[in-house]
């Protein structure tokens, strides 16, 4: 492709007069925007070791209180979209939060759809429109855009879990609020819309009700018999399953996507090229991630992330299984007709 001229190709006066009038030459900054046939992404492959995250968490909870600050979290931001915009990815924001026992974060709702991974702790619960889900280890709940959410802890153990929300795109779309709900904590019972593989209250069966959302809570004792079901069966090349909404069959929110990997024993996976930024977040085992040229050697508890288009291959050196929860860009990109995938470069 042609080098195309530069800035200081012009004469200053004439970049100035363009200035004053709100006006920019296309040509200097063509070949950022469009890059030669592949996406020059700010994503760096970065990791966030959860022993280095866990005291200064342990540390907020002492300097500030949960009233001053709301939600009490900690930002996995990645360098290359420099730590002030607070990205993981282009579209992807990553937290740790923590709640202390008897604390409560307020209710509020908000336009970023956000779900919790919970990595540590019990007694704690979030309760999204009025249901309660408990948060156990490895619990994947959602809160959805406009719905109702607050966070409270009855038991005796500090609760930390992972934030994964939309909101550098909902953000940079300048469609990104809060409301704030109810001052008092709300009293709130476990009523989930569905009960079981093909069970759902006959109340809202009756009335025809579709739930946008009819399931907040996906515990991991479920998730984790499903992959190791569908790992006991034979000439299985990849062991995942993806958390979908059972009204639709879809992904189970509309711009981020959530799934679950379990590497067997000694495993080595190879994933597919893909146009989406992923995130790895360790549920159980030891794993090995290695994007291109970076490696990190994660544990239970860790997070990463990696750009598109890198080739990743996810290696478990153990004779037990390891279990990875991810989340990646795949929704939103292929509602929107960015999505596709290329041969791996590294064969
Ligand atoms: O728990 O509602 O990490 O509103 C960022 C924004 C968590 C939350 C975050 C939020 C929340």
């Amino acid at each position: 492709m042609e080098r195309l001229a530069t800035l200081e190709d012009l004469p200053t006066e004439y970049v100035e007069a363009l200035t004053a009038k709100n006006l920019v030459p296309l040509w200097p900054s063509l070949r950022d925007v469009l890059p030669p046939y592949t996406p020059k992404p700010r994503t760096q492959a970065t990791a966030w070791k959860y022993q280095d995250i866990r005291p200064l968490l342990m540390q907020a909870g002492e300097l500030t209180p949960i009233e001053k600050a709301e939600r009490r979290v900690l930002v996995l931001a990645n360098p290359g979209h420099t730590l002030d915009n607070m990205r993981a990815t282009s579209i992807m924001y990553l937290g740790m939060q923590l709640l202390l026992p008897g604390e409560w974060a307020p209710s509020h709702r908000h336009v970023p759809n956000a779900v919790r991974l919970i990595v540590e702790g019990n007694g704690a619960y979030t309760s999204v429109d009025g249901e309660k889900c408990e948060m156990e280890r490895g619990d994947l709940i959602l809160t959805p855009s406009g719905m109702w959410h607050e966070h409270s802890h009855d038991g005796d153990s500090e609760v930390v879990w992972l934030d994964v929300l939309d909101l550098p795109l909902v953000y940079y779309s300048e469609t990104s609020y809060v409301e704030e709900g109810e001052k008092v904590k709300g009293e709130h019972e476990s009523n989930p819309k569905i009960y079981g593989p093909g069970l759902v209250a006959t109340e809202n069966f009756q009335r025809n009700d579709t739930i946008e959302y009819p399931i907040l809570r996906y515990p991991w004792v479920d998730t984790k018999k499903s992959l190791e079901s569908i790992a006991a069966g034979k000439d299985v090349d990849m062991v995942q399953v993806t958390y979908v909404n059972p009204e639709t069959g879809q992904d189970a929110q509309k711009i981020i996507g959530f799934s679950a990997i379990m590497l067997r024993p000694n495993e080595v996976l190879r994933l597919p090229r893909r146009s989406c930024a992923i995130i790895f977040h360790i549920i159980e085992g030891d794993v090995v991630v290695d994007a291109d040229d970076v490696r990190h050697e994660l544990i239970a508890s860790d997070t990463s992330c990696a750009p598109c288009f890198a080739n990743i291959t996810l290696t478990n050196q153990n004779d037990t299984p390891a279990f990875i929860f991810v989340a990646d860009e795949s929704p939103f990109q292929k509602k929107l007709g960015l999505y596709s995938e290329r041969p791996r470069t590294d064969v």
